[in-house]
């Protein structure tokens, strides 16, 4: 890719002219989204640079999100996602948002299981003070793409066993009449923080959607407490607005 009289002639720290020889190389499109980079040691060899500056070069590029490191597959070129435009009015589950669309869903979980509810739950559950809460927390992937990470939280009532839901919490639900039929849904701007944004396989403080979801039966309770973050750079949330009164 690269060799040492590239950063012979230039002036400047080492690392910089890494960063913006790699940098060069996207934008003119020797390096195309999703090619992988060299291995640091070979990077290393190949411009005679030390490993330290090489990891810094790499390192000032995907904090700015022209790279991403995947943990134990390496360091790719950023590749753009396709936007997705979410109707907000619907009251639809990921997995059937994605099935409408003819596209592939993937869950990676962080967790599943029975906790002892944090206050937040408790005010947004109407938990007593003994309760617990089934919580699912998964980054929602399509094709391939992360495009959400997930924390659902729901009273006992309504799931005793997380892991029962291996697939859809909704069809779970549904399976057992327990479907949401209205929810109240709360979206507010965010930075992606560092763990979020590694999550997501974004460059940290890029801007995310924070998206929290109150669902209840026809009988007023609630089913769960869903709070949400959307990668900012994947949708575009449509709604339908009417005259008012
Ligand atoms: C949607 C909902 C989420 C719900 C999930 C169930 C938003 C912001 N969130 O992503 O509240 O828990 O669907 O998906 O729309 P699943 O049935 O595929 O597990």
């Amino acid at each position: 890719l690269f060799s040492p009289e590239d950063f012979e002639a230039s002036p400047g720290p080492l690392y910089l002219q890494l960063q913006r020889l790699i940098s060069e190389a996207i934008s003119s499109g020797r390096l195309q989204p999703g090619d992988s980079l060299p291995p640091e040691r070979e990077l290393a060899s190949q411009t005679g640079l030390s490993r330290v500056t090489v990891r810094k070069g790499v390192q000032a590029l995907v904090g700015a999100g022209q790279l991403v490191q995947r943990r134990g597959s390496g360091t790719f070129v950023t590749e753009k996602v396709e936007r997705l435009e979410q109707a907000l009015s619907l009251l639809t589950s990921f997995t059937e948002d994605m099935a409408r669309r003819g596209r592939s869903v993937e869950s990676r979980w962080l967790a599943r299981g029975i906790y002892a509810p944090s206050p937040e739950e408790i005010m947004a559950l109407g938990l007593g003070a003994n309760d617990q809460v089934s919580r699912l927390e998964r980054v929602r992937c399509s094709d391939g793409t992360p495009l959400a990470i997930e924390r659902a939280s729901l009273p006992l009532a309504m799931l005793a066993d997380p892991a029962q839901v291996t697939r859809s919490l909704y069809e779970t639900l549904a399976a057992r009449d327990l479907r949401p039929v209205r929810a109240v849904q709360r979206l507010s701007a965010t930075n992606l923080g560092p763990v979020d944004a590694g999550l997501l396989q974004v460059a940290p403080g890029q801007a995310g959607l924070r998206i929290e979801r109150l669902s209840y039966l026809a009988t007023g309770q609630v089913v769960e407490f869903t709070r949400s973050l959307y990668r900012g750079d994947a949708y575009d949330f449509a709604v339908e607005l009417k005259i008012g009164p």
